[in-house]
């Protein structure tokens, strides 16, 4: 990281008047949470991706519900990483100076929010949340196993017997209804109104963060491609080059954990 770059960059977001933050699964690598294409990809003999998605749901709940589980029963002993804290205190302090901050996420963690991010749009969704398929209502839900049935099921062991799980075994609604993750699985659209969210922050920044994101992803990748085209300033942290790197004009190689605190400590405090 050359010192010249790190100063232009200090500099463009002393001066940002409106910051966005695009993150993907790499901001909570440091947090023990396994990214979608490291090892962590994998889960038994499935892609992580295959298993999210209408079709794998069609097949067999019970095998997405237990890949599901194992997600929620690794993330529960998890905590926010200083990546994380680096960005809800760089949030605080931009609003504090009047500024206009948004973070986008695509993880469905929520370990952004324990950080204390406020204005966090979830692209796609919640680990910790579940949505009836018969009334639609979606509510929290972090009980671990998600039901007695699924308790010590779920390892990641290519050599794990599958079992099958009778639909009385799925998490149930009040009204009675099958619960499925409320997350947004490929194929399938994202909240109109979280995309609208997101375009807003997106839209007129001076400054885009994209952290620990492959950025191979749509409709999130596309917001990095969109705020260049508003004339934003763009900046990567990540381990490795992205789909999205050649964009960049800012890129620093490193851990979000490590990289975040000392990059986005502005002391002396923004300009007012
Ligand atoms: C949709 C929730 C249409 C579930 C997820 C063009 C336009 C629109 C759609 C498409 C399109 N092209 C293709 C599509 C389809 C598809 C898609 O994008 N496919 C890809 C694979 C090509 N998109 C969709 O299906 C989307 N839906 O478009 O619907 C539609 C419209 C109307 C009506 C019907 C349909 C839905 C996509 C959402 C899928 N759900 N998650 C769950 O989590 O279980 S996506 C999931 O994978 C994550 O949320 C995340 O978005 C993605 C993983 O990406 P990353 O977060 O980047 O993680 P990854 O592992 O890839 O990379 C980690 C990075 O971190 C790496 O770069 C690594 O170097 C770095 N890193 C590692 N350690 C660190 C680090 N960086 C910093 N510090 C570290 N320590
Ligand atoms: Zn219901």
């Amino acid at each position: 990281m050359s010192a010249t770059s790190r100063e232009r960059f200090q500099s463009s977001l002393r001066r940002a008047r409106k910051i966005a933050v695009l993150t993907g699964a790499g901001v909570s690598a440091e947090s023990g949470i396994p990214t979608f294409r490291g090892a962590g990809g994998l889960w038994r003999r499935y892609q992580a991706t295959s298993l999210a998605s209408p079709e794998a749901w069609q097949r067999d709940p019970g095998l997405v519900w237990e890949f599901y589980n194992h997600r929620r029963e690794r993330a529960l002993g998890c905590r926010p990483n200083p990546g994380h804290h680096a960005l809800a205190r760089l949030e605080a302090r931009f609003r504090e100076a009047g500024g206009v901050f948004t973070l986008i996420t695509q993880n469905i963690d929520g370990l952004h929010e324990q950080a204390g991010a406020r204005d966090l749009v979830r692209l796609h969704g919640s680990l910790w949340q579940v949505r009836c398929l018969s009334c639609g209502s979606v509510t929290e839900n972090r009980g671990v196993p998600i039901t007695p049935a699924f308790a010590g099921s779920g390892s990641p062991d290519p050599e794990t017997r599958a079992r099958r799980f009778t639909a009385a075994e799925l998490p149930h609604c009040s009204c009675g209804g099958v619960q499925r993750p409320h997350v947004v699985w490929f194929g399938e659209a994202l909240k109109e109104s979280d995309l609208a969210a997101a375009a807003a922050g997106v839209d007129g920044c001076d400054l885009l963060l994209v952290v620990g994101t492959s950025a191979v992803v749509y409709p999130a990748a596309g917001f990095v491609p969109l705020a260049k085209r508003h004339g934003a300033l763009i900046a990567e942290i990540n381990v490795e080059p992205s789909a999205v790197t050649s964009l960049c004009d800012f890129v620093f190689t490193g851990g979000a954990g490590e990289i975040l605190p000392s990059l986005l400590d502005l002391a002396p405090a923004l300009a007012p």
